[in-house]
């Protein structure tokens, strides 16, 4: 079976293994509705499981998912409903110290992932980017960091690539269109070294960016931030205790991956992507299945094409 990888990217407590968590739990609510299958294998079902149950009776960052410990890797196999699969898609998620820390080990696990990665899913922490005037989001998000990885790891890169920037917890954030417009800037404005980068000559045609703003929870919104011993805890609260999870938008990611994979091979131009030709060229019901789902990508309400739209044309 094909083999790709996706990194869940980011520092500490941003929120990298509860979007992993929603992406899961809405992928079953809506995958299931479509023509092709995407099964967790048994580790992944029974971990994803138990992190959803903790998604779901989140109040503050004090209660939640834990911590993520060491690298995990995430299993999905993708094909026609009813048949073998023919895809496995691999989800990395790493405990957000490795990305910021100087171990010489845990940086080269981060290295060696980057750089086999097809698709970057960098997860942003939304209160620590918009409150308070950004006071926190260096500190939470490291956007300088995050963009030093990409500036050693992309030098060279020989194939196309799909960067998906996921502003998480981001409820309060897209209630009306101002706001909206307002988070989309505001990611523009802080990341604007990280977009630059990627739009450099060298990168521009290889690399798609998009930006996917999920709401992971769906019913816990921000209400204020504590500082303790010099680092924020940030506080939500639901609109009535009963509140409901139900999380938004997450299959988004995956629809724009699914929509990347297709047009490589659409364009069948790339040799490191050769394999693809075959399992689309085999499998033309899946393509026209994989087509189907991925054609609604979202393009408003704060989601956007920031470059490669050529990559992602499969009209
Ligand atoms: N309010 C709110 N809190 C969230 C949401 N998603 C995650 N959280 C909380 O944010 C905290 C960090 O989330 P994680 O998913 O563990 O973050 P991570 O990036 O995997 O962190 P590490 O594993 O330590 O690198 C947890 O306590 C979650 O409960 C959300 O949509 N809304
Ligand atoms: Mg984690």
């Amino acid at each position: 079976m094909h083999e790709l990888n996706i990194m869940m990217f980011g520092p500490r407590y941003v929120g990298k293994t509860s979007l992993l968590t929603a992406m899961y739990y809405e992928y079953e609510q809506k995958i299931a509705k479509t023509r092709i299958q995407l099964k967790p294998d048994l580790d992944t079902a029974y971990d994803l499981g138990k992190k959803l149950a903790q998604l779901k009776s989140i109040n503050d960052e004090e209660s939640g998912v834990e911590s993520t410990e060491s690298i995990r890797s995430f299993i999905f196999d993708l094909g026609q409903k009813g048949t073998k699969p023919s895809l496995r898609l691999h989800f990395w998620d790493y405990p957000g110290g490795y990305v910021i820390g100087k171990d010489e080990d845990e940086r080269n696990a981060v290295k060696k992932c980057l750089t086999k990665s097809v698709s970057v899913v960098i997860a942003i922490d939304t209160p620590a980017l918009m409150e308070t005037k950004g006071k926190w989001h260096h500190h939470r998000n490291r956007p300088l960091q995050i963009t030093n990885w990409f500036k050693e790891v992309y030098q060279d890169i020989k194939s196309p690539r799909l960067i998906i920037l996921a502003p998480i917890k981001c409820e309060s954030y897209l209630q009306n269109n101002k706001s909206t417009a307002d988070l989309v800037r505001r990611i523009k404005a802080e990341y604007a070294v990280l977009l630059d980068l990627f739009s450099s000559e060298a990168l521009l045609k290889k690399i798609a960016v998009v930006i996917t703003p999920v709401q992971t929870v769906g019913t816990v919104f921000f209400s204020s931030i504590d500082v303790i011993e010099g680092n924020p805890i940030f506080r939500f609260k639901k609109p009535h205790p009963d509140a409901k999870y139900c999380p938004k938008d997450n299959e988004q990611p995956l629809k724009y991956l699914l929509r990347f994979l297709l047009k490589l091979h659409i364009q069948q131009q790339w040799g490191a992507f050769n394999f693809m030709r075959n399992w689309f060229g085999l499998d033309n019901y899946l393509k026209e299945a994989v087509r189907d789902f991925a054609k609604d990508c979202k393009t408003t309400d704060g989601f956007e094409v920031i470059q490669g739209k050529e990559l992602l044309n499969i009209q």
